[in-house]
């Protein structure tokens, strides 16, 4: 797309023009760089977004590091104000950012909408927060003496955020990390950056209008691997969130800790559900297909595994096959569609792969194939896959991002449990169930593994008052909600002595003369 092109616009790139236009992107930012960005709505190019390198990303970081001694002087409460704003901006361009979301992404416009409302609401969280970052006091063991605990900014944050929720994971880490006094620099994934740019756009008008943020409090750093290992490795940067595969929070986790920085990591899930014999099976429908085929099964917390109790196995499984055979797949800007595309060919392929290999184990396989949709040939369409299996094959301990639910039989809950946890993830779960005893083993230590643990709803759609994240090679990490921004502050354990003497703790002698 270069700006002296004669050719007429088409009316995707039409959209995203007057889109990125009125969120106040300027044109230079995403016109004649090296990057294409892809709509996988139609798979054809609607930007080339310039990138940083790492000298750039080391510039970056010095902005950043100034940015933060200026913002940590600041009282929280005013902090919180400048959060306050950014809410406002959303809730102003909260159609124009949905639909931004919608065409660089795919998703539905409801969950594109949803996904900014979702950055609202942590917003409102963190101005909440920006009153309450509380330490305990503690009861110290000596006379004449008091402890207690205080919470410091902590520097620089560094946030990178995948494709499929492009812009609210960065608000979660953000929204938090600003009002704990710190800075952030933001790298979104390489197939998104459009998003990014509207959100840091709307971010620069937030801080006009606050009138006092020092430069570069927020920054966006558009780029591929070598920006990513600039942020992961330099020593100014303590916190490092990541939120995506485990492949890549692997190689996160380690560079973070082999410098000894703090990584707050979410990475793959592999979520189930478990429906008991007592379970309302009209909900339990309902709950599962949006877990499993909403956004097209790219979200960390979509449904992949369900485990089924023998006894509604044959009522449950038809029924959903028949949901799976009938969802409407099609252009996520039209209404009434439920199913947008995946992200690009190479989701696809995976997909495919995956359900070959679940055919070669035995798996019976409805569902999976490719939709034409609009005649567009680089655009990937898929009916979501609903696989029956016997038994809980390899493939189905690897999270594959994209629609496919893994159905299992099970002959009751000890069954079911076990089956759950037996994968290396631990992100999201559920049951449904209408026996109390159930539910709450499900919920209890014996019980699921998973960071997020529901009844009668699917492991999909949390909200941000709780802490987001899950086990195992999830990551360990927790965002959003709750006390999570716990993560993004240095704790200083204080004792003052307010005594004429000094005793020592553990009642140890050191006399001196
Ligand atoms: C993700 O897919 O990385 O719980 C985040 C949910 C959303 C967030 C998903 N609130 O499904």
């Amino acid at each position: 797309m270069a700006t002296n092109e004669t050719r007429a616009l088409t009316p995707v790139e039409d959209e995203v023009l007057s889109l990125l236009h009125s969120l106040g992107v300027p044109e230079t930012s995403w016109r004649n760089g090296t990057r294409p960005v892809r709509s996988p709505i139609t798979g054809e190019v609607i930007a080339q977004v310039p990138e940083a390198d790492a000298a750039g990303a080391a510039l970056a970081v010095e902005r950043s590091v100034a940015a933060y001694e200026a913002w940590r002087a600041v009282p929280a409460p005013r902090r919180g104000e400048l959060v306050r704003l950014l809410g406002e901006e959303l809730r102003a361009h909260k159609t124009e950012l949905g639909r931004l979301v919608t065409l660089e992404v795919g998703k539905v416009l409801s969950e594109g909408l949803g996904e900014v409302q979702e950055m609202i609401d942590i917003c409102d969280f963190a101005v909440g927060l920006s009153r309450q970052l509380y330490g305990l006091t503690i009861a110290s063991e000596r006379p004449g003496h008091r402890m207690m605990e205080t919470w410091h900014p902590v520097g620089p944050v560094a946030i990178i955020t995948a494709f499929n929720f492009p812009v609210a994971v960065w608000s979660w880490n953000a929204a938090l990390a600003l009002v704990c006094g710190n800075s952030v620099l933001w790298k979104p994934s390489e197939k998104t950056p459009l998003t990014a740019l509207a959100v840091q756009a709307l971010f620069e008008r937030a801080a006009h209008a606050f009138g006092s943020a020092p430069e570069g409090l927020s920054q966006l750093l558009i780029g591929g691997a070598e920006v990513g290992a600039a942020l992961t490795d330099d020593t100014r940067i303590p916190v490092v969130s990541a939120t995506g595969s485990t492949r890549m929070g692997r190689i996160v986790g380690e560079r973070v800790a082999r410098r000894f920085g703090r990584s707050i990591l979410e990475l793959g899930g592999n979520n189930a559900a478990i429906v008991s014999p007592s379970a309302d099976l009209d909900l339990a429908l309902r709950g599962i297909a949006f877990a499993a085929m909403g956004t097209a099964g790219q979200r960390c917390t979509t449904l992949r595994r369900l485990i089924v109790h023998e006894g509604v196995y044959d009522t449950l499984v038809p029924r959903l096959a028949k949901a799976y055979g009938s969802v409407s797949i099609g252009d996520p800007r039209e209404a009434g569609t439920l199913i947008g595309p995946l992200i690009d060919q190479a989701a696809f392929e995976v997909m495919q792969d995956a359900l070959d290999a679940a055919r070669a184990a035995g798996g019976r396989v409805h569902g999976g194939e490719r939709v034409a949709i609009g005649g567009h040939a680089d655009a990937y369409y898929v009916r979501p896959a609903l696989v029956e299996l016997d038994a809980q094959i390899d493939i189905v301990k690897h999270e594959t991002f994209a629609p496919i639910l893994y159905v299992l039989r099970c002959t009751g809950l000890p069954e079911a449990i076990k089956l759950h946890n037996e994968v290396p993830q631990g992100l999201s779960s559920s049951i449904f169930t209408n026996d109390l005893r159930e539910a709450e083993a499900f919920l209890s230590a014996e019980g699921s593994d998973c960071g997020i643990a529901n009844v009668n709803i699917g492991p999909s759609g949390a909200e941000i008052g709780g802490a987001f994240g899950g086990e195992k090679e999830t990551g360990g990490g927790r965002e959003s909600g709750s006390d999570a921004w716990k993560a993004y502050m240095r704790r200083a354990t204080n004792t003052i002595n307010y005594s004429r003497a000094l005793p020592l703790a553990q009642g140890v002698s050191f006399d001196i003369d």
